[in-house]
């Protein structure tokens, strides 16, 4: 049994979750856990809001509230989104609970006792009208990289370049619009230059203290690339620290009116909440985080690919008692009928829009985002295509295959699993193909190529219905009832296959189709058996899967995003 870590990006608690961030991180995360579940290995799930940092305290400032009505509305409504979609984390904490500040506090501590960091004096911009610092986020000018003039003091979102403030052309003060008046500031810096030889060497061979811990054939290229163009740039130390109010407070001499970079905080977010699991499971999170037989999986968006594969590598290997991870397997964007998501122009698909206009289609969402999921650069969803991917896969290929069998099993079998007779030379093929898919729909999620997985899926009720057109069950059982019965028993193993199979990526269908076979199942590995469905088993009737979504529902979506 292995034993796995998985954890998916903390949203900041400063909005609703859309569909770019489902199809970014959470929806393969829980893919991957349902897998390695199914696969009988030790899989903890973390999640949670992201309750810090400027992304929090701007959204309160915009709304004239304060950041804990902010995140108490949004880490609850988050929290609801991913279960309506049944993203199951083992848990979905938070960073403002009291057991994370002491976590990441000790952290800090432990970090600055092995002289870590570096102190350092700079000049940093300061708001004179609100008389206070201003943190990278509240600094916003033209991108001396792309000239986006909206770009944030860390980052620009239009070309994806991590900035420092000064470097920004005609910076603003987002609070006042005034432009800032620079002055001193001491802070924590973690310097990073001495870490880039040991960095490549584990990214890029996976070897650390001469042990091989990773493969890096398995890393995604686009992730490779990114920390290779980081690395080869040469590492800039960054301070640990900023001076604002709403955060974890730094907890050492001359840290008062300071809290930590939430970028220290957040990924500590990952540890603490583990502990908080553990001890509601009665075990030992040390187990988890302190095992070099653990691996550790960080699902995220291609915008946190520094932090998850540089920076908190560097704190966890400081710390010198945590692993490190074992993958970073983070997607590029998805993009939203050909223009970019935004949260501020509204042109987003939010989750809990989606499940009010479409109630009981959450499969149907998390299919159509596996299919089109910006594994190795970014894709378009759009409402034509989703319309299509229902009405012409599920309903069509998969939804009909499945009801076929079960109506052709009721009418002529009286709803009871006919025997198999004497199998021809074609159902030997054709069973052998049927053991070989959990396999090879396996090693597609082992290797995050989540998309393959699902098209197998869908080719395995395409040779079901391709068997069922050849073998013509219905013309048959007039002429060869035998036959028939050989026929229909290899199509229900086949449907049986499916629910197994079909668990990770559409937990509803396969529990629909657990359902309708009234049978239930325990792991993966039992779908390499075609015999599990046995004679005389009554099933339930038939029901239908999917439905076909309608051209004016989808023009109301449409409409509704102009
Ligand atoms: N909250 C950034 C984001 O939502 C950040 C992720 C934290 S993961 C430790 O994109
Ligand atoms: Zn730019």
């Amino acid at each position: 049994m292995e034993k796995f870590i998985v954890t998916a990006a903390l949203p900041y608690a400063n909005g609703p979750i859309h569909i770019g961030h489902i199809a970014g991180a959470y929806l393969p995360a829980d893919i991957f856990v349902r897998y390695q579940k199914l696969k009988k290995n030790d899989v903890v799930f973390i999640c949670g809001s992201d309750e810090h940092g400027a992304a929090i305290t701007l959204r309160a400032k915009k709304e004239n509230k304060s950041p804990k009505e902010i995140i108490d509305l949004y880490h609850s409504k988050n929290k609801k989104s991913f279960e309506t979609l049944n993203i199951n984390f083992s848990i979905y904490d938070r960073t403002s609970s009291k057991l994370h500040h002491e976590t990441a506090q000790e952290f800090f501590k432990n970090l600055e006792s092995k002289n870590v960091f570096n102190k350092k004096t700079t000049k940093q911009f300061f708001d004179k009208k609100h008389n206070q610092f201003l943190a990278d986020r509240y600094i916003q000018g033209t991108c001396p990289k792309c000239g986006y003039n909206l770009a944030y003091g860390d980052q620009c979102e239009s070309c994806g370049s991590a900035l420092s403030p000064t470097e920004l052309r005609n910076p603003k003060s987002t609070l006042s619009g005034n432009t800032p008046i620079i002055k001193e500031t001491t802070h924590w810096y973690l310097p990073m230059k001495k870490n880039e030889k040991w960095l490549k060497q584990w990214i890029e061979k996976g070897i650390l203290e001469k042990k091989k811990i990773h493969d890096p054939k398995k890393w995604k290229n686009n992730v490779l690339g990114q920390c290779k163009s980081w690395i080869d740039g040469g590492l800039q130390s960054r301070a640990m620290t900023r001076d604002l109010d709403w955060g974890v407070k730094v907890p050492v001499e001359g840290g008062e009116k300071k809290v930590l970079y939430v970028w220290l905080d957040a990924p500590i977010g990952y540890i603490s909440a583990t502990k908080k699991w553990a001890k509601q499971e009665n075990k030992r999170w040390e187990d988890y985080w302190k095992s070099p037989k653990t691996k550790l999986i960080n699902f995220i968006g291609k915008d946190n690919i520094v932090f998850h594969c540089i920076i908190f590598p560097i704190i966890l290997k400081e710390h010198g008692e945590f692993i490190l991870p074992t993958n970073v397997p983070a997607n590029e964007f998805l993009n939203l009928e050909g223009g970019k998501i935004s949260t501020s122009r509204n042109h987003a698909i939010w989750v809990n829009d989606f499940i009010n206009d479409f109630p009981d289609k959450e499969d149907v969402l998390r299919y159509v985002l596996c299919s089109i999921s910006p594994e190795n650069k970014d894709s378009d969803f759009t409402w034509k295509d989703f319309q299509a991917r229902n009405n012409n896969e599920l309903v069509s290929i998969l939804g009909n295959f499945v009801n076929r069998v079960i109506v052709l099993t009721n009418k002529y079998w009286d709803g009871k699993v006919p025997k198999r007779n004497q199998t021809s030379e074609e159902d030997k093929i054709i069973l052998n193909k049927i053991s070989e898919f959990p396999n090879k729909i396996g090693e597609s999620i082992e290797n995050y190529k989540f998309r393959e997985g699902l098209y197998q899926l869908i080719d395995l009720a395409r040779l079901g219905n391709k068997f069922l057109a050849e073998q013509e069950p219905w013309k048959l059982y007039k002429l060869d009832s035998d036959r028939t019965e050989t026929v229909l028993n290899i199509c229900l193993q086949i449907v049986f296959s499916l629910s197994v199979l079909s668990e990770p990526f559409l937990p509803e269908t396969s529990d629909k189709i657990c359902k309708i076979l009234n049978c239930s199942f325990e792991s993966w590995n039992c779908s390499k058996k075609t015999n599990n469905l046995k004679p005389n088993h009554k099933i339930e009737e038939a029901k239908h899967l999917f439905s076909v979504i309608s051209d004016e529902k989808i023009q109301e979506q449409i409409d509704k995003l102009n």
